[in-house]
C-alpha cells in the first residue's frame, strides 16, 4: 500500500503549470498569482483609482456595519429600534487576507459583545498575521486564526463563545468578491461546504462584484482590470516570473503582454497573457510552443446580478434576506440565513 504524502509547493506549481500549459487553450490557475510579490501587487491593486471593488465594499461596511449585525441577529427588525442583543455570536471569515475591511464590522460587533471571537481563515500564514495585528487594535476582541485552504482542505468553525460552553451564533464572511474567481460549479461547492459547517441561526455575508448595468458600464469594469499604471499587468505577468523562479522555466516576460477581456456570455472579466511572437518556452525539460497571439488564460472574475447571487445562495442551502448596495449598484453585500 502506498501512503499519500502532501505535495510540496513546488510540486503543486509544477503539476499545475504542466497540466495548464499543455492543454488547449492554455491556462494557469489564479492561485499561482499569490506568491509574496503577487500578494503585494494585489494589495497595490486594491488601492488603484480604477479598482473600485475594495473601496466600494469598504464603504458598505462603513455605512452598514450596524445594519448588517442587526439583520443577522434579529432578521427584519426595524432600523430605528435601539439595538442590543442577548445572543452570543462569533464572526468567521473565509480567505481573510489582511482583513482590513472586516475591522469596521468587528468594531461595530465589539460594541454589542466586547469579548467577541473572530475566526479568520486563510491559506497564507503571513496574511493571518496581518489580520491578527489589525484585530489587536480592537480592545477585547479574541482572535483565533486558522491556516487552511477553504477550497481543498478541511477547516473548522467554532460554535462556542471563548472560554465558555455558551453556544455562539456564527456570522461567516466571504467577501472581496473572491467567489467571482471560481467557476459557477466551484462557487456552488464552496458555499455548500460552508453551509455544512453552519447551524440554524448562523448566517453568511457574501460580498460580490455586480454585473454591468445602466449605472455601471462595461468600460468601468474593464478599467479595473487594466489600470493606467500597469499594476494589474505586472500582477498578471508575475505568474510567469514565479514559474521561472520556482520551476527554472525560461519565460521572457517582454514577449508576453497582459490582456483583460469582457466575456458577456459568461458575465466575467478574463485575464490572459498573450504571446507577442511565435516562441518556445521550456519548463522542467518540456517544450511549450506558443503561436503569435496565443494566450494563457490566467483568471476569471465573474460579475453577478442580484438574481444570480440569490439563486446561487438558495441552491447552496441559504436563505438570502437582505442585500446592501452602494449608490451606483456596483457591489453587493448579501446576508443569507440558515433556517
Ligand atoms: C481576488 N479577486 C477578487 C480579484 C478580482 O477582482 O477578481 C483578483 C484580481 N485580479 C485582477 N485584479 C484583481
Amino acid at each position: 500500500m502506498t501512503t499519500a504524502t502532501p505535495l510540496s509547493v513546488n510540486e503543486a506549481v509544477l503539476n499545475e503549470a504542466l497540466a495548464g500549459l499543455t492543454a488547449a487553450p492554455k491556462t494557469l490557475s489564479p492561485w499561482l498569482f499569490y506568491d509574496q510579490r503577487g500578494s503585494d501587487l494585489f494589495e497595490q491593486i486594491t488601492d488603484l483609482p480604477e479598482y473600485y471593488l475594495t473601496r466600494t465594499e469598504r464603504a458598505l461596511f462603513a455605512t452598514h456595519a450596524d445594519d448588517i449585525l442587526r439583520e443577522f441577529l434579529t432578521p427584519g427588525a426595524p432600523a430605528t429600534q435601539t439595538f442590543t442583543t442577548h445572543d452570543t455570536f462569533t464572526i468567521a471569515e473565509l480567505g481573510a487576507g489582511s482583513a482590513s475591511k472586516t475591522g469596521l464590522l468587528l468594531q461595530a460587533a465589539t460594541r454589542l459583545q466586547p469579548d467577541l471571537l473572530y475566526q479568520p481563515l486563510d491559506v497564507s500564514a503571513s496574511a493571518l498575521e496581518a489580520a491578527e495585528s489589525l484585530a489587536a487594535n480592537i480592545p477585547g476582541l479574541q482572535v483565533q486564526p486558522q491556516v487552511a485552504n477553504y477550497v481543498t482542505e478541511p477547516y473548522t468553525l467554532q460554535h462556542l463563545a471563548t472560554g465558555s460552553n455558551t453556544r455562539a451564533r456564527v456570522l461567516a464572511l466571504y467577501i472581496g468578491s473572491s467567489i467571482g474567481n471560481f467557476a459557477p460549479e466551484e462557487a456552488h461547492a464552496i458555499l455548500r461546504r460552508l453551509r455544512a459547517h453552519l447551524q440554524p441561526g448562523d448566517a453568511l455575508l457574501l460580498g460580490a462584484d455586480l454585473a454591468p448595468s445602466s449605472h455601471k458600464p462595461v468600460a468601468t469594469i474593464l478599467a479595473a482590470y487594466d489600470d493606467a499604471a500597469g499594476v494589474t499587468a505586472d500582477f498578471n505577468l508575475n505568474v510567469l516570473r514565479r514559474l521561472n523562479r520556482d520551476l527554472d522555466a525560461d519565460f521572457n516576460l517582454d514577449a508576453f503582454t497582459h490582456r483583460a477581456r469582457w466575456n458577456g456570455n459568461e458575465s466575467r472579466i478574463e485575464m490572459h497573457l498573450e504571446s507577442l511572437i511565435p516562441q518556445v518556452v521550456h519548463i522542467a525539460g518540456q517544450r511549450i510552443p506558443f503561436a503569435q497571439f496565443e494566450t494563457i488564460h490566467t483568471e476569471n472574475s465573474h460579475k453577478f446580478t442580484d438574481e444570480a447571487l440569490n439563486s446561487l445562495l438558495t441552491r447552496s442551502g441559504f436563505t438570502p434576506t437582505r442585500t446592501f448596495h452602494d449608490p451606483t449598484r456596483s457591489f453587493a453585500l448579501t446576508l443569507a440565513h440558515t433556517l
